[in-house]
């Protein structure tokens, strides 16, 4: 087999995707997603302009050797912009085998370790009463886990609580909105939160929380003390992780498990993380960090010291990486959780797919490959349009993590 052309897709059915396909000789296509929220036409452009020639006439079977050729083959390495795009080769050349194989994906990772692959989705509201309806309506939808998020008294805007009751949605059409955080306010507030959902909702459901990368790792630490009590699936990115051995500091301090990741493209980036256990989940995604060969080594890797995988699953990456994630998660043996944030129904239906959702599993189905399509019709119908992720200031008016 060999392929013959590949093609980058871009469109914005609600919000932006970037979606690579890779067409071969024996009629067979696989779908690969290349979507980095904010900055996706510098990936559209690395694919187009840089890998798609060079893929021509090679054997899609190789992904190993595919994959070694696009890291080491381009003498720079990692960037989210680069391993995006070899994420994207590298999960549809996964799709190819699969359908070219008549067999689902997992069964080429090692077949099914489990049932169903656990996964938990967002809850938030402007204040704690709110916050609390929003875990109730989830947890009546049959969800074993889900993520709070407050609105914090005297910040006007808290990561992960939209305007108006809407849900959550990382990106907004525009110029980057501009939002001001109280570290001091928030650690005095969250307690509470988590306190009053205990309280209500009983000791069964996971809930897990979303720190966005907001604290150093002595604020880290009194947060996690402090939510010890309320037994938390995680708390995730409790500071930037570029300095790995300030996680070290947050462990020594609190039991609360910790799940980080999201923004990292390489197992390097996990490398002290992992070997010194200063974290529980690794939420690296499979479309930023390298694709389906990638996350499979760190997620072995992480497994010599008992951290399980927590793959990153928000609305900016399409439905191409859920079902990465999905027939992946389904086969390795350490995971743990998968996120899980519902796309729009026009999304859904630009990208059909095999993949759903019951009792607080989801299921890759057993459609071979990935098991997602594209309608390109719809697709074409619209365009891309640029968006950003916001940015956030201090009370002073220092720019800071948002
Ligand atoms: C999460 C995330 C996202 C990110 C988003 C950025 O845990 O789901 O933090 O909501 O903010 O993916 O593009
Ligand atoms: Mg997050």
């Amino acid at each position: 087999m060999k392929i013959t052309s590949a093609r980058v897709i871009v469109c914005s059915p609600d919000r932006n995707f970037v979606t690579l396909r890779i067409e071969t000789d024996e009629g067979v296509y696989g779908l690969g997603d290349a979507t980095l929220n904010g900055r996706e036409l510098a990936v559209a452009s690395y694919l187009s302009e840089h890998i798609v020639p060079c893929l021509i006439g090679r054997d899609p079977f190789q992904t190993e050797d595919i994959w070694q050729y696009l890291y080491r083959g381009a003498y720079w390495r990692r960037g989210p912009v680069t391993m995006t795009a070899i994420a994207a080769v590298d999960v549809a050349l996964w799709d190819i085998k699969g359908k070219a194989l008549n067999t689902p994906v997992y069964n080429l990772l090692g077949g099914k370790s489990r049932d169903g692959v656990l996964v938990y989705t967002h809850a938030n509201g402007g204040d704690i009463a709110e916050t609390l309806d929003s875990v109730r309506r989830y947890q009546q939808q049959g969800y074993l886990a889900v993520r709070a998020q407050s609105g914090v008294p005297g910040v006007s805007s808290s990561y992960g609580v939209p305007k108006g009751g809407k849900s959550y949605e990382p990106a907004e059409r525009g110029l980057p909105q501009e939002s001001r955080w109280s570290t001091e306010r928030y650690l005095n507030f969250a307690p509470s939160l988590f306190e009053k959902l205990r309280v209500e909702i009983g000791s069964d459901l996971h809930l897990l929380h979303d720190v966005h990368h907001r604290l150093t790792p002595i604020e880290a630490a009194r947060l996690g003390k402090s939510l010890e009590p309320y037994h938390l699936f995680w708390m995730e990115d409790p500071c930037p992780a570029e300095l790995q051995e300030g996680f070290e500091l947050i462990r020594k301090h609190t039991v609360t498990p910790i799940a980080t990741g999201e923004v990292f493209n390489s197992i390097w980036d996990t490398h002290d993380l992992i070997r010194n256990q200063w974290i529980d989940y690794i939420r690296m995604t499979i479309v930023h960090g390298g694709g389906i060969t990638h996350a499979r080594k760190t997620a072995d890797f992480a497994a010599l010291y008992h951290v399980r995988t927590g793959f990153h699953g928000a609305t900016d990456l399409s439905p191409i990486t859920m079902a990465a994630a999905l027939h992946l998660g389904i086969a390795i043996h350490n995971f743990g959780i998968q996120e899980h944030m519902h796309h729009t129904t026009l999304t859904d239906e630009v990208f059909p797919h095999a993949y759903s959702f019951a009792e607080g599993y989801m299921y890759p189905g057993d459609a071979p490959g990935l098991g997602v399509d594209i309608d390109e019709s719809l697709a074409d119908r619209h365009p891309y349009q640029r968006a950003y992720l916001p940015v956030a200031r201090k009370l002073d008016g220092t720019l800071t993590d948002w």
